[in-house]
């Protein structure tokens, strides 16, 4: 039989890439079949390299607040092509992008830039540790924190969709400075810091986890690990990849009143380039190198690409606020009419489908779906030309190029999900 041109370059890439993707879960593992290649977006639709054209709600896994190409990034780097693409030096772009970070979330007193959401998160720890001189970390069964070594313990994303329990090449040392309690459990954070208090540096977490699909923060549970963290002389640290200018402008730490001693940033201040970002406290930052004794650095950072494109994005949404409330507004329709038998978590623009019965507040209630009911849900709506993430354990993301007709295109396609 004739390949599709997709099977033919997967067939290609994988004699030169692992599994043929550069990053796990795009590889289709999970809920099997072969991956669309992509030759383009437009708006909220992608059209694959067979002309097949769906509608997104993977957004490129958050970046894409206003779709694919929105003219407003697209124009900025246009014209950002004519003055250099790298320098390794400051640039005036730079200080911009820190400026309308700290003034959408003001807890972000002082920012680093950096290349990734697992950069950040990796600097964000060592700035914890470094700052307080404790070695131990508290993360969330099921939320990712990138691929930093000591965090992916009980890690979601592809870890849990693959469900490789312990990674492989990471010294048990240090696997063993982190602390991994289920999400949304006050007890338990209680009786972690009860033992270990004095030798906790952080707790990270999602403050709306994303990563074993969406999950709310239960009433309470922030609250109590900030005042936590504060009783004990810990960090808190918001990992906000997923949630900053997603959830609110200014975050989940907006949306729920709480104040991080530390966030971390990306997918939507690069407007679809890769960067991302760590800030907090002045007086933690400030310990930093080169003015402080924690060494984090990176030839790329900063580098203008990214940082053009992430301005534009955020100078658009400080300007146009509305877009928060036209892209849950919408998220709501989506959300409103599931499939039988799936229970539905969404905050804001972001959510889930759930297949199963039991309502999702942690790692263990999302290990309840039927992980097979949704690979058919998967390619049902594949099928009919709507593209989700391809794993149960990811959360969907609605843009603001998503019209009401799109919402309802969707939902269509749903409804005729036979189980
Ligand atoms: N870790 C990402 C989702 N939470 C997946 C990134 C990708 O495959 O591009």
């Amino acid at each position: 039989m004739k390949l599709s041109k997709s099977e033919a370059l997967l067939e290609r890439a994988r004699m030169s890439i692992p599994g043929g993707v550069n990053s796990p879960v795009r590889a289709f593992r999970s809920v099997g079949g072969t991956p669309p290649f992509i030759a383009s977006g437009t708006g909220c639709r992608l059209t694959d390299v067979d002309g097949n054209t769906y509608i997104d709600y993977v957004c490129s896994w958050g970046p894409l607040l206003l779709g694919h190409r929105p003219p407003a990034i697209i124009e900025a780097l246009r014209g950002v092509l004519e003055i250099g693409t790298s320098f390794g030096a400051p640039t005036e772009r730079e200080i911009r992008l820190a400026e309308l970070i700290r003034e959408a979330m003001p807890s972000m007193e002082m920012v680093r830039l950096v290349n990734s959401g697992t950069e950040a998160t990796m600097s964000a720890l060592r700035v914890a540790r470094g700052f307080t001189g404790r070695d131990l970390t508290i993360k969330f069964e099921g939320c990712y924190h990138g691929h930093v070594d000591s965090l992916l313990v009980k890690a979601g994303s592809g870890v849990a969709t693959l469900g490789i329990p312990d990674t492989a090449g990471i010294p048990k040392a240090f696997a063993d400075t982190t602390i991994a309690l289920p999400y949304n459990s006050i007890s338990a954070l209680e009786a972690a810091f009860a033992s270990n208090g004095p030798n906790i540096a952080a707790v990270i977490v999602e403050p709306v986890a994303g990563n074993m699909g969406c999950i709310p923060p239960a009433t309470g549970f922030l609250e109590a690990m900030r005042d936590l963290c504060t009783r004990h002389g810990a960090l808190l640290i918001f990992d906000e990849v997923m949630t900053g200018f997603r959830v609110a402008r200014g975050g989940a730490q907006q949306r729920y009143s709480i104040k991080p001693d530390v966030t971390t940033i990306g997918k939507i201040i690069g407007g679809g380039l890769p960067i991302a970002a760590y800030g907090g406290r002045a007086d933690i930052m400030m310990k930093i190198a080169p003015v402080g004794p924690i060494y984090q650095a990176g030839t790329l950072s900063g580098n203008p690409l990214a940082v053009t494109a992430g301005i534009a994005m955020l100078e658009y949404l400080a300007a146009n606020p509305s877009v928060y409330e036209i892209i849950e507004a919408r998220t709501a329709q989506l959300c409103a009419k599931p499939p039988a038998g799936v229970m539905v978590n969404r905050v804001g623009s972001m959510f889930t489908f759930f297949f199963t019965d039991q309502p999702v507040t942690d790692y263990e209630s999302a290990k309840t779906c039927d992980t097979k009911k949704f690979s058919r849900f998967f390619h049902h709506m594949l099928d009919n030309g709507v593209y989700l993430a391809p794993s149960q354990f990811e959360a969907g993301f609605v843009s603001a190029a998503h019209a009401e007709a799109d919402i309802a295109a969707t939902a269509g396609a749903a409804s005729t999900f036979a189980g």
